[in-house]
């Protein structure tokens, strides 16, 4: 039994990672625009004590390369035709919500915007590449931050309704595939960038706009971002009934190991799923709030405000499909503290696990997480599950042939597609991988160009300087030829 037939087979990447073009053809600033990366606590904001209210004051010291990203905005046609010459079925890029609506609360789009993504759309359509679009992939607009503080605000629906609204009518019949918010369940850890959520009434410290933000905040915006999800599929339904919408997870939180068998670390580790993940999960593929995620209301007084017509929203509107992201898996031990970061949740490193991708990153590699979270999540909801971002970065640089030569990304890329197959033998239902990064784009969590993932560099570096020429490296043809036999020489 090999992969599935109609298997998507491709690659990933986000609007703000690539386009650059950060302030073009109207597009106005979004949330990651004021980060250098998104793990940095020290957002390009300042709190004017006349007006009260934060504006972008961006540090003249620190390079945010996402402003320029890879200049896919000028060069999407050349890099698309790269991955279809890799043999992708399967495209997954963002819009930029700021591109369409610059400051989000406009009543009609940006026609340059959306023209701009015509053409996108349209060049993956003339070649052979199914698109998959993430509605917001830590993308909202600045301006729905600073002036309603972010998705803590119920106006914020309306706003993305309108927003949902203007590209489903657009791309009817040319998109298929819907993800609303990218990796929407780091909300709690990460409320600025997965949430835009900011104090903006009377923050508790002003200089510290992250740590400012509140439990009830957070709780509000995550009641808000469910209700969205569920409107975002009424919507769809709506507009396009051909078109299917799924929910976008971190996933290498549900492959969060007990790090023994220390009843208290079996339990820990449970709730870590919980709280990084199936709290989010739960209410948008079964419709219902989870009692665990109530007791931690009650016990930390923070229930958000809720409307029966929402929760009615939430149970009749459940998502179509699960997509996620899976990097490494994670283990509890309650003598640890457990941080995280971009790749998920970071306890004690795990003795089984010899392998990791270079310093300074160091993610633990295991393969065989990605058949343990397919399963998890199958037992869970039976719904069909995307994989939408799995690989790898290293520090790369061209050889003195000017090439190069990957094994380990493809030693990567390979046993973690052994193990999704496993996964399908199990039962699951699987309906595609996805390579993130398939071509260099900016890192998400750290801002710099140095981390590569690509099958195709990019000539950019850390400083900002480099030409943009785009290189295939050796991986490139192997991940063509696994396409090409979907899957088949790979078992
Ligand atoms: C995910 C994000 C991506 C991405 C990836 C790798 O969390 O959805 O945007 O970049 O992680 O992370 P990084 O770029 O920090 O290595």
């Amino acid at each position: 039994m090999s992969f599935p037939k109609g298997f998507l087979w491709g690659g990933a990447v986000a609007a703000n990672q690539c386009e650059g073009a950060w302030l073009e053809d109207g597009k106005q600033p979004n949330v990651t625009d004021i980060l250098v990366g998104i793990s940095s606590r020290d957002p390009g904001i300042k709190w004017d004590p006349e007006t009260e209210k934060y504006e972008m004051c961006l540090d003249p010291n620190k390079k945010y390369l996402s402003h320029e990203g890879i200049d896919a905005y000028h060069r999407y046609k050349e890099d698309l035709k790269l991955m279809a010459g890799m043999g992708f079925n399967c495209f997954r890029t963002s819009f930029a919500w700021g591109r369409i609506f610059p400051n989000g609360d406009e009543d009609t789009p940006n026609e340059a915007g959306l023209a701009f993504y015509d053409d996108v759309i349209d060049t993956m359509l003339e070649l052979g590449m199914e698109p998959v679009i993430t509605l917001s992939h830590y993308e909202t607009p600045l301006h729905l931050v600073t002036e309603y503080g972010g998705w803590s605000n119920p106006k914020m629906i309306k706003f993305w309704n309108n927003y949902c609204r203007a590209v489903f009518t657009r791309y009817k019949g040319k998109v298929k595939y819907w993800l609303t918010f990218n990796e929407v369940n780091n909300l709690l850890k990460n409320p600025l960038v997965a949430g835009g959520v900011l104090t903006i009434d009377h923050p508790a410290d002003p200089s510290d706009p992250i740590g400012s933000t509140t439990e009830k905040d957070k709780w509000q915006a995550y009641y808000n971002l469910l209700v969205a999800n569920a409107e975002t599929v009424k919507t769809a339904k709506e507009l396009d009934p051909d078109a299917k919408v799924g929910i976008m997870m971190t996933a290498s939180s549900v492959a969060t190991y007990p790090y023994n068998c220390d009843p208290d670390n079996v339990m820990g580790a449970l709730d870590a799923q919980r709280m990084s993940n199936f709290y989010f999960a739960d209410p948008n593929c079964l419709g219902i709030i989870p009692g665990y995620v109530k007791r931690v209301w009650r016990e930390h007084d923070c229930e958000p405000v809720m409307t029966e017509e929402g929760m009615q929203l939430i149970k009749d509107y459940p998502v179509e499909f699960i997509s996620f992201s899976y990097y490494r898996s994670g283990t509890y031990d309650k003598e640890v503290a457990n941080g995280s970061d971009t790749g998920g949740l970071t306890g004690r490193s795990n003795p089984y696990l010899t392998g990791c991708s270079p310093e300074p990153w160091c993610w633990p590699i295991d393969p065989k997480g990605i058949r343990y979270v397919l399963n998890t999540y199958y037992d869970r909801y039976h719904l069909p599950m995307f994989i939408v971002e799995n690989g790898i970065g290293l520090d790369e640089n061209l050889d003195e042939n000017g090439k190069i030569d990957d094994p380990f990304r493809m030693e990567y890329v390979e046993d973690h597609l052994k193990y999704v197959h496993e996964a399908i033998l199990d039962g699951c239902d699987v309906m595609g991988y996805l390579y993130w990064g398939p071509i260099d784009v900016v890192s998400a969590g750290t801002g710099e160009m140095r981390k590569r993932y690509g099958f195709v560099y990019v000539d950019r570096f850390n400083d900002g300087h480099g030409t943009l020429e785009r290189k295939i490296k050796n991986s490139y043809y192997r991940y063509k030829e696994i396409i090409e036999s979907n899957g088949e020489i790979l078992l």
